[in-house]
């Protein structure tokens, strides 16, 4: 897994534009990449820089829950999706405090800014956590991820469980070629904090194993991609024990692949390390269900990386 990551890491060093972007970070991209993983070689966590499974984990089973809101991650110290809430706060009416204006950018470059910064995030989350008003406003991401998987809106009122249609198609049918989700709804990109980068995925059985390929349109490869892997490949595990079957390969394909230009010394130095035995992953088989799981259900054993990488986030 560490090597098909680095040899993309390289190929984008190699071959990458220098492109901007929406951030106003600047990246090298490339367009066009594919990986295959094959699930039974071992867990696809990264062990050339840990890599957290727990927040990897939380994300994906708020997502299966159909939940949008980011107080269900936060109260789980989760706070990878705080940026996409704080914005829509800090943008609103109801901000009073300190210019806000492009803080992500903002935090990365300049220190004084940075620790204001900090501050109004600790009141923001405070806020999410205590104030059930503000978290139902300020906590809602829109209609992402949880939304689009468990109730697409449908033409006449009512709303698709997409999770629950490919399970059921996957166990009556698993020969067919339309085993599909897609989080890309065009009728509602606009009202998203942020369109969905993981946009499409399909299952594939052959030979009692079940295989899963995304499209992922945009790819920040030093943050997102090694979460992403992971939480396909647990998402593929979930899917295959709850239909009785093996788990196969885990095909990632990429849109626009790119290294921001302030995760460039972060990914020389993780391609200077060497790779490790992968992980295992244990699912506590007491549940039926795939929307039963919690937290304690999973787990990775024999996970011996070397140290994480720090790198800023880009908004
Ligand atoms: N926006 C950008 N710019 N990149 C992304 O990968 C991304 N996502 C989600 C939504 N918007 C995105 C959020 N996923 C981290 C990892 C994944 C994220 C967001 C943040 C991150 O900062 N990871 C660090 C620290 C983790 C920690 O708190 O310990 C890491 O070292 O892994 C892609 O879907």
């Amino acid at each position: 897994v560490d090597e098909a990551y680095l040899e993309l890491c390289k190929h984008i060093l190699d071959e990458g534009t220098a492109k901007g972007d929406r951030t106003g970070t600047g990246t090298w991209s490339t367009f066009g990449y594919q990986m295959r993983f094959n699930l039974q070689e071992g867990f696809p966590l990264l062990t050339t820089k840990r890599t957290a499974f727990r927040l990897i984990a939380t994300e994906l089973l708020w997502f299966l829950k159909g939940d949008t809101n980011v107080r269900t991650l936060i109260a789980q110290n989760n706070h990878i999706w705080d940026e996409w809430a704080f914005e829509k706060w800090v943008k609103s009416a109801d901000y009073r405090g300190p210019d806000m204006t492009n803080f992500g950018h903002r935090a990365a470059i300049d220190n004084q800014f940075n620790t204001i910064y900090k501050e109004q995030m600790a009141i923001f989350q405070e806020k999410i956590l205590q104030d059930d008003t503000f978290a139902q406003i300020y906590g809602n991401l829109g209609p992402v991820y949880g939304k689009q998987w468990r109730s697409w809106p449908d033409a006449t009122g009512g709303t698709i469980d997409q999770i629950k249609n490919v399970i059921d198609s996957i166990k009556n049918n698993p020969d067919s070629r339309r085993h599909l989700v897609t989080a890309w709804n065009p009728a509602e990109v606009e009202d998203m904090a942020l369109p969905p980068c993981h946009s499409l995925f399909q299952f594939y059985v052959a030979d009692g194993k079940l295989s899963c390929q995304l499209y992922q349109r945009s790819a920040d490869v030093f943050l997102g991609v090694p979460f992403n892997i992971a939480s396909y490949a647990l998402l593929t595990h979930l899917i295959a024990k709850e239909c009785h079957l093996e788990v196969g390969d885990f095909v990632h394909t990429l849109g626009d692949a790119h290294i921001y230009k302030n995760h460039l010394i972060q990914v020389q130095e993780q391609m200077s390390r060497d790779a490790r035995a992968l992980p295992q992953l244990l699912l506590n088989t007491d549940k039926e269900s795939i929307f039963d799981y919690e937290m304690a259900d999973l787990m990775i054993e024999g996970y011996d990386p070397h140290p994480s990488i720090k790198a800023p986030i880009a908004v």
